[in-house]
């Protein structure tokens, strides 16, 4: 399975059709999902990052990593399902108002999914009131939120100051994650947990659920 060496490049490359074949191929090939999206995906994102960190890429190299990474996504979605078909409970993930990265959510969300939550993904830029709306709308037991970027996580405490506000705090738990939030940081807004990956992220769902 030489190709799937060739996985990271391709998505550091933005090079989308020939990762999706990477994946199909090493999915035919019987590689297990959770292998492709922790060892060569997750880890082209890193390398892009850490080169746009050094000024050796740009916000464009960003956007073609993106969709590189989001097209294999979408093949390894479905796959991710445990096909049992009863819920172990329903979440609401957004990225909260001012922030476009979604790649981490919708990771998390798809992880989720697949380990049998329903997820109600309100996608990127959601304000106070979408959050609140949404949980009035389909009453979840948790509420994830996302954000990438320092100048959009406090936002998350206006989230959970919302819902306080509105009445619904006591209704549904809050984890909150993206890669500057921290443990300290979740304690300190009043989140009821934190992650620093999907992995985490279902886990503690599953704990807050008592499904563990
Ligand atoms: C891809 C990317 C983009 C893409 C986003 C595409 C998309 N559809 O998401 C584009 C090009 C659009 C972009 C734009 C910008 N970006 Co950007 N981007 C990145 C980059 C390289 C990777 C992010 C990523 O997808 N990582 C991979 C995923 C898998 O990891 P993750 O998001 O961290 O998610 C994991 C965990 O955090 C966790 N998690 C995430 N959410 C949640 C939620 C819960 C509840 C839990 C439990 C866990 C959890 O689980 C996930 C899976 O394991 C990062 C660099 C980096 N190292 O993070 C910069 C980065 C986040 N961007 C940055 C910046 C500055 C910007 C821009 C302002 C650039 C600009 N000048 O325009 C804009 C902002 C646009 C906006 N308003 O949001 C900075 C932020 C710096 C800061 N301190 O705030 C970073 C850190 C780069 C840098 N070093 O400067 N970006």
């Amino acid at each position: 399975m030489s190709d799937l060496m060739n996985l990271k490049e391709a998505i550091v490359n933005g090079k989308l059709e020939e990762a999706k074949a990477i994946v199909n191929e090493a999915l035919e090939a019987g590689v297990n999902e959770q292998e492709i999206i922790n060892n060569y995906l997750i880890k082209g994102m890193e390398e892009i990052g850490e080169r746009f960190d050094q000024g050796k890429a740009f916000v464009p190299n960003l956007l073609l990593a993106a969709r590189a990474m989001k097209g294999c996504l979408e093949i390894l979605k479905p796959r991710l399902k445990d096909g049992s078909g009863a819920s172990l409970g329903t979440l609401v993930i957004g990225t909260v108002k001012g922030d476009l990265h979604d790649i981490g959510k919708n990771l998390v969300a798809s992880m989720l999914e697949g380990c049998g939550f329903e997820v109600i993904n309100l996608g990127v830029d959601i304000s106070d009131s979408q959050f609140v709306d949404a949980v009035r709308k389909y009453n979840p037991q948790i509420v994830c939120l996302s954000a990438l970027l320092t100048t959009t996580m406090s936002y998350m405490k206006k989230v959970i100051d919302t819902l306080t506000n509105e009445g619904l705090r006591q209704k549904v738990k809050v984890l909150v994650g993206g890669a500057p939030v921290s443990e300290e940081f979740a304690i300190q807004i009043g989140a009821d947990g934190y992650s620093s990956n999907a992995n985490g992220a279902v886990i503690l769902a599953k704990r807050i659920l008592g499904k563990c």
